[in-house]
């Protein structure tokens, strides 16, 4: 039988850039615009794609520059203070990412294959979320990836899992793979989400358009939780999670990156990164902070909060109904 424990272990990962009033689920933090230069390869092209042997799919991203974060000018500055200022960065090496977010199915596999136990299932102490009827802030004991709060087949993307369960699950694909398999680095990730935009979305600036690629907040989730704040004034279905890839691809084959899930990158996160920001292949602040970087927004979030260079924070050892996380395979010389 559960339990429900009010917590303010959320308020408490609160930092630095957000003002998003329904981006608070984990960490949090938000908005902004940005500019960005195109690589030229792929774009507009059929992306590259490849399937592993537990069944998982890929898609080539290009070596390629890009400016990453948002501009003083952006209209959702007021928000974005974190996000800045804009950095030219060049990603060198090509890499494959997965073209969807880590699924339940897949998840499941891991934990058989290696009989691993989460955070949430070792502290005992389950996984973060709110009372979907007063909005509070809790934690219960029985959320864990396997039974979050709502219901999940194997397509769905997994959730309650802490950083390190996601870096865990990357060790394990690594031997799988015979390569190396990582979260990716924050830079890399914006990258990628952007598939050549630079815009607020890689569907373009209007808010609206994010419809047709991800799943953010909006009349569903307001249906099944009536304090919701700040929701898109659309219905795409789906209260919380969706099945991965219900939602179109942006240019680089990839799903989802925009809401659905918040994802885990590799990086340490600063509200001031950017400040101190490698020009090349950047991996995010050299010195440990108190929490990893989460990207991309989720179900439970605004569409202000799902933009390209959104930025929210976690706890490596927090998790969240609303964070999961994506995985980059390394290339060498070949891409094969
Ligand atoms: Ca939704
Ligand atoms: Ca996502």
């Amino acid at each position: 039988m559960s339990h429900q424990t009010p917590t303010i272990l959320l308020l408490a990962l609160l930092v630095g850039c957000s003002a998003d009033p329904s981006g608070v689920l984990l960490d949090v933090d938000s908005t902004k615009r940005l500019p960005v230069e195109t690589p030229a390869a792929s774009v507009g092209s059929e992306p590259r794609v490849r399937t592993n042997d537990v069944g998982m799919e890929f898609a080539l991203v290009p070596a390629g520059r890009f400016e990453m974060g948002a501009r003083d000018t952006d209209r959702f500055a007021p928000y974005s203070r974190c996000e800045g200022p804009v950095r030219d960065v060049e990603i060198t090496r090509p890499f494959w990412m997965g073209r969807h977010e880590v699924t339940v199915g897949e998840f499941r596999t891991f934990v058989r294959a290696t009989g691993y136990r989460t955070r949430a299932e070792i502290d005992g102490d389950g996984c973060n979320g709110v009372d979907l009827g007063t909005g509070a802030l809790i934690r219960r004991i029985d959320w864990i990836w396997s039974s979050p709060p709502f219901e999940q087949t194997d397509d769905h993307p997994v959730v309650c899992v802490a950083w390190e369960d996601a870096v865990a699950f990357c060790m394990w694909l690594s031997e799988v793979e015979g390569r190396t398999c990582r979260l990716p680095t924050e830079a890399e990730w914006e990258y990628a989400c952007r598939a050549g935009s630079d815009t607020l979305f890689a569907s373009g600036d209007r808010v609206e358009d994010l419809r047709r690629f991800g799943n953010a907040g909006d009349a569903a989730l307001l249906r099944a939780f009536p304090v919701a704040e700040g929701t898109a004034p659309w219905d795409d279905g789906h209260a919380f999670t969706a099945p991965v890839a219900s939602f179109q691809p942006n240019e680089f084959g990839l799903y989802d990156m925009h809401g659905n899930v918040g994802e885990w990158c590799q990086d340490w996160y600063d509200p001031l990164a950017y400040w101190s920001l490698e020009r090349r292949d950047p991996t995010g602040p050299a010195e440990p902070t108190t929490w990893r970087v989460v990207r991309g927004g989720s179900w439970y979030n605004t569409p202000t909060s799902c933009r390209s260079t959104g930025r929210h924070d976690g706890i490596e050892t927090a998790r969240s109904i609303t964070n999961g996380f994506r995985v980059v395979v390394e290339v060498g010389r070949s891409t094969d």
